[in-house]
């Protein structure tokens, strides 16, 4: 019967994406330097999933991480800016506060070079940063992750990225958001050209990258994941365990006391259950886990299943 919770959670938040429709994208990385061929200059950007991120606007340089061999990130080849030439594509009016590199990693070369998780990268943004301004950006403020949704989808859910433990690793002083696969394809494309306008202008033209200006924006998954209904919803789940935890506990009591605490299979019976009820409890299905943490839930399913089989098969047995 309990094992059924988890799979309830899930429903529950398919259900409530379902009611808030489409993903509500109104904030954007938007593409300020004027490129005429261009028919989309917004694309969405969204916090990684249940971040809770206070708003900002960052303008700036748009600069891919290359990745190497091993999901490596390798900046020797970040190209040099020469000039603040960018500066003219910002409006005068922009706060110098909001000035910023805005980083961004393709999804496709991550995978080429064996990257399985956002996570990997972003733990070596911080080694990158000073070869980044030594090579004349300015502050790296905003870094972009492409995931392996097109960007018109909701991207960036539990079923499709590894969350791994990226709140563990977030880089001091950089914001950190999501972009779609074609988000990311197109930002290399136009990074490279870029780059290579610049080296057939010849070594006395200064390097004018692309600018970019990114908005903060919760994404669908955290329109969700902290409305008021999912949070009454959360605090339903939690309490939802107790009883269960409370009479296991309960009846395990009584057959210590009643056997004496001499060995018993029901005591493996009652140990397994309660195990999976607090991992279940703490682990709620909705929630961004940890390495360990997803180890601790496939194992308490596993013991979840093995006991009920087991008390299946000794019921057979009193028959
Ligand atoms: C980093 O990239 C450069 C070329 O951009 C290459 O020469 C160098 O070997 C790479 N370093 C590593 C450690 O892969
Ligand atoms: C997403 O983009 C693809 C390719 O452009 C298009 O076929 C599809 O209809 C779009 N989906 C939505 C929901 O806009
Ligand atoms: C940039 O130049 C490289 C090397 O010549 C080429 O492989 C690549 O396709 C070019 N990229 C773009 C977007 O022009
Ligand atoms: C905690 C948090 O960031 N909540 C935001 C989730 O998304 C909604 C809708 O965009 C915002 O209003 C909340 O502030």
């Amino acid at each position: 019967m309990f094992l059924r919770r988890p799979f309830l959670g899930l429903l529950t938040l398919g259900l409530t994406l379902t009611l808030l429709g489409s993903p509500s994208v109104q904030a954007t990385v938007e593409i300020i330097t004027p490129i005429p061929e261009l028919p989309v200059t917004k694309q969405p950007s969204i916090d990684f999933y249940d971040a809770r991120i206070d708003p900002y606007t960052y303008t700036g340089p748009l600069l891919q991480m290359p990745i190497g061999p091993d999901c490596q990130v390798n900046v020797t080849g970040v190209p040099r800016l020469r000039s603040s030439a960018w500066q003219a594509q910002v409006s005068d009016d922009t706060p110098a506060k909001q000035l910023g590199t805005v980083i961004f990693f393709d999804r496709v070369q991550a995978i080429q070079q064996g990257c399985y998780s956002s996570t990997q990268v972003m733990k070596q943004i911080p080694a990158a940063l000073p070869t980044i301004s030594a090579r004349g950006y300015p502050a790296v403020k905003v870094a972009l992750f492409a995931c392996v949704l097109l960007a018109n989808t909701t991207f960036g859910g539990l079923d499709t990225e590894v969350i791994d433990d990226y709140f563990y690793h977030l880089p001091p002083g950089v914001e950190v958001a999501q972009i779609g696969l074609d988000t990311g394809v197109m930002f290399s494309q136009l990074t490279q050209g870029a780059v290579n306008a610049s080296i057939a202008a010849g070594p006395e033209v200064p390097y004018v990258p692309i600018v970019v200006r990114v908005t903060e924006e919760p994404g669908a998954w955290n329109d969700s994941l902290h409305s008021t209904p999912f949070q009454a919803y959360l605090v339903f789940y939690y309490i939802s365990y107790a009883p269960g935890i409370i009479y296991a506990i309960y009846e395990f009591a009584r057959l210590l006391i009643a056997s004496k605490c001499r060995f018993q299979p029901r005591f493996f019976i009652f140990l397994a259950a309660l195990f999976y009820l607090v991992v279940s409890m703490l682990l709620a299905p909705t929630a961004p886990l940890s390495r360990a943490q997803n180890v601790f839930r496939y194992l308490s399913w596993m013991v979840g299943y093995f006991t009920l089989f087991t008390v299946l098969l000794m019921w057979l047995r009193i028959m």
